[in-house]
């Protein structure tokens, strides 16, 4: 088998929700060689993203949905040590969960994975998170960024409900807040009242470094 076929089948499988196929193709892939994120971003982010196109349209329910997702997280723990390996020194401790009414995961997950590839400490505090559980969380683990993330338009407005009980509990001056999902912008960022957003994980990383280095006064 070529590393295109590895990828063809990949994408294939991903979109039907096989999880056994997905998960031995991963494993083929990188004895063949080939890179995880070549895996990550040739095959199996692109297979959810036509996944997700189906849905919309209709073709698609949330059954093929969920085991589209299923697939695709099971290649992610195989991924996982082989993304985040790193040897770099602790740049800080992140603290992430997604928001209140969304259980949307894998792409938190991909966040977390490269945060702790570029040396963060990351905190997962899970999926449907509250705001207490956010201001609990920090209240115990003094992250230096906390982040959010939303994956639907009915959820993003949790960023400010989260941002707002934050700053009543007296913890806002403590914490950087970053946000991020699907749906999310730019422009919805800051009308939450948030310190940044990045679109993906790479950029994620990117700006949660910068804005660690801003707070420090570098
Ligand atoms: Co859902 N779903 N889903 N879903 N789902 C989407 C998100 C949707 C876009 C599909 C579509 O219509 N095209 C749509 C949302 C539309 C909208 O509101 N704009 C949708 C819907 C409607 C729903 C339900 C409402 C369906 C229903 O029940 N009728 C329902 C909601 C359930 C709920 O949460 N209450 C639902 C359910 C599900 C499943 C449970 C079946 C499953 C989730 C499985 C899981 O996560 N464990 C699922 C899936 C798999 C998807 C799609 C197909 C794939 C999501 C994914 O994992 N993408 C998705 C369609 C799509 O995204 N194209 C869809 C891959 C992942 C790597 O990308 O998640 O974008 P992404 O993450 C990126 C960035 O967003 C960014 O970096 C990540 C990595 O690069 N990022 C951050 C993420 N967090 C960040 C934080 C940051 C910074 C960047 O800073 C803190």
């Amino acid at each position: 088998m070529t590393p295109d076929d590895v990828l063809k089948v990949l994408y294939d499988e991903t979109m039907v929700g096989n999880a056994p196929a997905v998960l031995e193709h991963t494993n083929a892939g990188l004895e063949l060689g080939m890179s995880p994120s070549t895996i990550l971003f040739d095959a199996l982010i692109p297979a959810l993203e036509e996944v997700g196109a189906r849905f919309e349209r209709g073709d698609y329910f949330v059954p093929e949905m969920l085991i589209a997702g299923k697939a695709m997280s099971g290649a992610l723990e195989v991924l996982r040590p082989l993304l985040a390996q790193t040897g770099a020194e602790t740049v800080g401790t992140f603290l992430m969960g997604t928001v209140k009414g969304d259980v949307h995961d894998i792409g938190k997950n991909l966040v977390n994975i490269m945060l702790e590839g570029a040396g963060f400490h990351v905190i997962d505090i899970g999926v449907q998170v509250p705001p207490e559980k956010f201001i609990e969380a920090i209240q115990e683990h003094k992250p230096d960024i906390v982040g959010m993330s939303a994956f639907l338009t009915t959820t993003m407005p949790m960023f400010k409900v989260n941002i707002n009980a934050i700053e009543k509990a007296g913890l806002r001056d403590d914490v950087i807040i970053m946000v991020g999902g699907a749906p999310v912008t730019q422009e919805y960022a800051d009308v939450s009242g948030a310190d940044g957003y990045a679109a993906d994980a790479a950029t994620a990383v990117r700006r949660a470094k910068e804005l660690i280095a801003v707070r420090a006064g570098a």
